[in-house]
């Protein structure tokens, strides 16, 4: 072990952990104004994105699609808050657990549930599947296979939006796994050094397929890692929507403003599998059940009823998702798989 006497840095992790850290309990508070009308403008969004991942997990369960499909329930407050902070032509791009994060831009679910089903009325023509959601007209950059090599080309896109002289953001969603990967660290060099409007957001669920972060990360605060590379960091929990709403948007203003990237470490649980075909058995039903209990989506429910809102409009809500997704499931069942002919198009750029 070196010492500081040799010269050297002595290292600063002494002891590892090993467990994953356990959400704390936020008191549930009444919010009023402006925040009560955003807070149920969200909760509709997340509600919408977990009964579509609902939806989604039924039809694969049912054999309607196959391949890769990772869910983003338990997530959806980091999205939802987060993709709050932006305008409609801000950018985004995201990793292989999208589906939350494109219907949050506002691509149709029923074009969504159509590329699961592969269908031609698909977002990218029933050619991508769950992981390659993909919209030039939202700004939505993908859905990616790859860990992390999207964090390289989020750079790219907050290159372009300089270059171009436009005042967009770009955020860029990936988990802490794709952390350790070496386009991560080249995409945050070069955000830093360019000063591009990127924000960098780490959705912290602790597991990287079965792999806890405490058997992955040499550090546990990947928001340390802009220190290197001279870049804004934060790190907090994505249980409170509201909250990742006003935490995000406060480094958009600032990156918008000129002021640079910013890598933002968001604290958050899946309640499913990494994917459809995982049983999860690396994890305790005890921590399941804890972080179950810390709901994002039944935090924002609660706070509503708390800050007057009548539990009609909420039922309201639930039933106009519920009518959006049968409309859209019925639209991809009915709609038409790809010809043959559709192999040779598409594969290189006219
Ligand atoms: C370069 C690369 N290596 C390995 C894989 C296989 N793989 C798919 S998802 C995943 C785990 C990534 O975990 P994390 O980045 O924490 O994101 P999460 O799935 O938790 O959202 C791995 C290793 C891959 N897709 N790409």
């Amino acid at each position: 072990m070196p010492t500081a006497d040799q010269g050297v840095l002595l290292r600063t992790v002494k002891e590892r952990s090993h467990s994953i850290p356990l959400p704390e309990e936020i008191p549930i508070k009444k919010v009023q104004g402006n925040d009560r009308d955003l807070l149920l403008k969200m909760y509709g969004e997340m509600l919408m994105i977990r009964r579509f991942e609902e939806t989604a997990a039924k039809a694969y369960a049912q054999g309607k699609f196959g391949g890769f499909c990772h869910l983003y329930i338990g997530q959806e407050a980091v999205g939802v808050g987060a993709l709050n902070a932006l305008r409609e032509d801000d950018y985004v791009v995201s990793t292989y657990r999208d589906h939350g994060h494109a219907l949050q831009r506002g691509l149709d679910p029923a074009a969504l549930l159509a590329e699961l089903l592969g269908k031609k009325t698909g977002i990218v023509q029933g050619k991508g599947g769950s992981m390659h959601f993909f919209s030039k007209e939202k700004n939505f950059m993908g859905g990616h296979g790859i860990v992390g090599g999207h964090v390289a080309l989020a750079s790219g896109i907050g290159w372009s939006i300089r270059y171009n002289k436009k005042d967009n953001v770009c955020i860029c969603f990936f988990g802490e796994g794709a952390a350790n990967i070496g386009a991560f660290h080249e995409g945050l060099n070069l955000a830093s050094l360019w000063n591009l409007p990127v924000i960098f957001i780490c959705e912290n669920n602790h597991y990287s397929m079965g792999t806890p972060e405490y058997r992955s990360l040499s550090v546990a605060d990947v928001s340390i890692r802009a220190v290197a590379y001279d870049m804004a960091r934060d790190h907090f929990s994505g249980g409170d929507v509201l909250d990742v709403e006003q935490k995000v948007k406060k480094y958009v203003d600032a990156a918008r403003a000129g002021e640079g990237p910013a890598l933002l470490e968001i604290s958050t649980y899946r309640f499913r599998g990494h994917s459809m075909s995982d049983p999860a058995k690396y994890r305790t039903k005890d921590e399941v059940e804890t972080y179950k209990k810390m709901d994002p989506l039944r935090r924002a429910y609660d706070t509503l009823m708390e800050s007057g809102i009548p539990e009609k409009d909420l039922a309201r809500m639930e039933s106009e998702v519920s009518h959006t997704l049968e409309q859209a499931m019925e639209f991809a069942e009915k709609s038409e798989a790809p010809p043959p002919s559709d192999l040779y198009t598409d594969v290189y750029a006219p």
